[in-house]
């Protein structure tokens, strides 16, 4: 899968991607990042790509010319990419829309600054808009790395051969289950006793049920998208009728 990033400050791009499950995959080549500055797009001596806004008002707008000219670079090479405009008041982001994207063989993703671009670029070139949550970012570079980030562990071969994004808090609607690790006991604080049990089917009910809890504890809201059994509908029953341990948050 390809990205090309249309931005004013592609340096911000160039060590977060580089590490880890994201460097990797660009190794492999199961991604390609490109970024494209748009201030060589310009035509004028002094490289302007913002303009006060017509009408007034706070702030500078991004230019109509330098953007067109950026994503139309992009997609005269390839006519049928999708290109993405980056904004709080875009749709808001989330596992589903990664993986609907994670379908798509090349996205540009149009990082916006200043109050904006110019409503001509929307009306011209842009396919989808995309909010990463309600905060306001100095730019939408961050947010296209956190699509990036989150489009290709949906990737086949990006995440272990083991793994799979399905696994993942959200696939089915529930918050992950807690983890441990060595060593058995920490400041007086253990591992509970299922897990070193080696009976493996027991571990998956507990796990399944801390995830219940869990989600019910924190995010009850996304219970309303979990597919459900009888039994783990009893269990959440259960949990509220008579569970009032403390998740800390
Ligand atoms: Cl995509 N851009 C900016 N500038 N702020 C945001 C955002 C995007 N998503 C949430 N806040």
């Amino acid at each position: 899968m390809r990205f090309d990033i249309l931005t004013l400050f592609p340096d911000m791009f160039s060590s977060p991607l580089k590490e880890s499950i994201m460097g990797r995959a660009i190794e492999k080549g199961l991604v390609q990042i490109r970024t494209v500055n748009i201030r060589d797009f310009t035509l004028d001596k002094h490289q302007v790509v913002d303009d006060t806004p017509y009408g007034g008002g706070q702030g500078m707008v991004m230019k109509v010319e330098p953007v067109a000219r950026a994503i139309e670079s992009v997609k005269s090479k390839n006519p049928s990419a999708l290109t993405i405009y980056l904004t709080p008041q875009g749709k808001p982001f989330n596992q589903d829309l990664a993986r609907r994207l994670s379908s798509q063989s090349h996205l540009i993703l149009l990082c916006g600054r200043y109050e904006g671009v110019d409503e001509r670029v929307r009306e011209l070139f842009i396919d989808e808009e995309i909010s990463i949550g309600d905060y306001v970012l100095t730019g939408g570079e961050l947010a296209a790395m956190v699509v990036i980030d989150a489009i290709s562990r949906f990737i086949p071969g990006v995440l272990g051969s083991e793994r799979s994004a399905e696994e993942d808090s959200f696939f089915n609607s529930l918050l992950e289950y807690p983890q441990y690790t060595r060593p058995f006991e920490f400041r007086g604080k253990g591992v509970p006793e299922v897990l070193l049990s080696g009976n493996h089917s027991a571990i998956s009910l507990w796990r399944r049920k801390e995830a219940l809890r869990r989600t019910l504890l924190r995010r009850p809201d996304l219970l309303a998208k979990a597919l459900l059994t009888e039994e783990e509908k009893g269990f959440l029953e259960e949990i509220l009728n008579n569970d009032s341990k403390s998740d800390g948050s």
